[in-house]
């Protein structure tokens, strides 16, 4: 089991899931779904009960699109350890779901952090969008109400929304995994920080959805558990009201897909904001997780396997 002691490179982490698919035949599904732009492989890692029955509900969760937000993907490495590792805690999450994990999105970027101090807090996927600048912002790289706003067309901006939409093959591999689990998919959430906010749709316009109460109830569970647990106060909201508005993310197109949850997470600030110390991993993971759990099981109770 990995330690919270230190971050983690790409290359340890995909380690880890293959890791976990040896130890865990039975339970624990490892899939290569894609390559970044500089040839890395993005696997997921499905996680279920072992009981071997198809078509359950799925939760999907991501980590990793902005490359400098390190407690996110370690966050979601340790959620993925909990499931795995832990699992008898948590028979009720996995009885009718499977969840799919992708712990790090923009691999390149990722491993661009890791060189020196100097490349530490780049954001952007690695494909050269100009003849001076590199990177798009993957999380403005989605066909819904692309680059309307809260993007930039600025191939040397940090929110670059790309030469058009899914010109990253990151977000390409998130696109097709949000297709192909839609019809059994009730929640989908990706991991970013920082703010202390559980974000839900829309990002692309001030409106809420509909179906707002839902995702205010699951919203909610999420950040009282966490304030029960540590203190720490996460606001639950839709995104534009309560960050800004920013059209072409993966949350609002998951939730247009078919999830009927959809949530960005910011995790709370450490360091200058993407950096918090190392000594303060240990910490954040578990209350992160304390969250997730939560939210997982009023999915898990509010929308049963096949009742819609
Ligand atoms: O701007 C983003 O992509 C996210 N914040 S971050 O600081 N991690 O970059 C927020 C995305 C919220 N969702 C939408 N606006 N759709
Ligand atoms: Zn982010």
């Amino acid at each position: 089991r990995l330690g919270t002691e230190r971050f983690y490179t790409h290359d340890e982490i995909n380690q880890y899931l293959d890791d976990l698919a040896q130890q865990y035949p039975s339970r624990v599904f490892v899939k290569t779904v894609g390559k970044s732009y500089e040839g890395r492989w993005l696997k997921t890692i499905r996680i279920t009960n072992g009981d071997g029955r198809a078509n359950k509900n799925v939760i999907l969760m991501d980590g990793g699109f902005h490359a400098r937000e390190w407690i996110a993907h370690a966050s979601v490495v340790y959620a993925i350890g909990e499931l795995v590792e832990n699992y008898e805690e948590y028979a009720q999450l996995l009885l009718d779901y499977d969840w799919v994990v992708l712990p790090v999105v923009n691999a390149d970027g990722y491993v661009y952090t890791h060189l020196s101090a100097d490349t530490r807090f780049w954001r952007k996927t690695r494909q050269p969008s100009s003849d001076t600048c590199i990177g798009t912002d993957p999380n403005r790289n989605f066909d819904f109400h692309w680059n309307e706003t809260g993007a930039s067309s600025n191939p040397c901006a940090e929110t670059y929304a790309g030469p058009k939409a899914f010109s990253e093959p990151e977000a390409v591999v998130v696109r097709d995994l949000i297709h192909e689990l839609a019809a059994r998919g009730k929640m989908y959430l990706t991991i970013h920080s920082y703010g202390n906010y559980l974000l839900h749709p829309w990002g692309y316009v001030d409106a809420l959805p509909d179906t707002w109460p839902n995702l205010d109830e699951v919203g909610r569970a999420g950040a009282d558990a966490i304030q029960a647990a540590t203190g720490t106060v996460y606001a639950v909201g839709g995104s534009t009201a309560l960050l800004y508005a920013a059209a072409g993310a993966s949350d609002d197109y998951a939730f247009n897909a078919g999830f009927p949850i959809s949530f960005t997470m910011e995790l709370p600030a450490g360091g200058t904001g993407f950096d918090p110390p190392a000594s303060d991993i240990d910490r954040l993971v578990k209350e992160t997780w304390i969250g997730i759990e939560a939210m997982g099981r009023k999915v898990v109770e509010k929308y049963p396997l096949n009742a819609g």
